[in-house]
């Protein structure tokens, strides 16, 4: 009952930002003394999903496992932030119906294909052009834009610390906290 919590997906490239956004709005989150947590790759394709690969199906599985879990984290009480890919609208279609769509916002990291690869932090992009790596995002398997994102932020206009702040605005007037 009246319980507050939600979930905040972001989506978008590799590299494009979606885990420092996150990171960045849990620290936020904390000092308001919100009980948070962070999903992303680190914690979850290492774990429970080592068994996916990065085919369209094993995306998809990828996310549903992670909306379901996402689903127990908001049961729990927990304002959860999940940073994924999610590279396909019908497979985020399905974790908004998974979770509820009034107990999700979707965050659409808007960084181009080129700046991602530019930074290129972990030297996937490369490897990807040279072909030491298949199926990768924005390579040789497909980005869809997110077509009604609840918020996007562009990370070539805005500092880390802004995008946070105007997202964190944005999500205390959503859930009036
Ligand atoms: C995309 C890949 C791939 C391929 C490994 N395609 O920048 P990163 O390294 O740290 O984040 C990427 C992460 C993407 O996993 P997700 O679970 O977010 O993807 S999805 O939502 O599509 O299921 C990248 C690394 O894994 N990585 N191979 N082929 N990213």
């Amino acid at each position: 009952y009246g319980h507050s919590s939600y979930l905040v997906w972001f989506t978008g490239l590799s590299g494009s930002g979606k885990s420092t956004l996150a990171n960045a709005l849990e620290k936020k989150l904390f000092q308001q003394e919100k009980h948070t947590y962070v999903l992303d790759g680190d914690n979850i394709r290492q774990g429970i999903n080592r068994d996916l690969d990065f085919s369209e199906k094993g995306r998809s599985e990828n996310l549903r496992r992670i909306a379901e879990i996402s689903k127990l984290f908001i049961d729990a009480g927990i304002i959860t932030l999940a940073a994924f890919i999610s590279p396909l609208e019908k497979d985020r279609e399905r974790i908004k119906e998974i979770v509820g769509n009034k107990n999700i916002v979707e965050v659409y990291v808007e960084t181009s294909l080129q700046t991602c690869e530019k930074r290129d932090v972990k030297g996937l992009y490369k490897k990807a052009r040279k072909g030491e790596i298949h199926n990768f995002t924005g390579i040789d398997s497909p980005y869809q834009t997110p077509k009604n994102p609840d918020f996007v932020i562009n990370t070539e206009e805005n500092t880390i610390e802004e995008a946070t702040q105007k997202l964190l605005t944005y999500l205390n007037k959503k859930f009036s906290t």
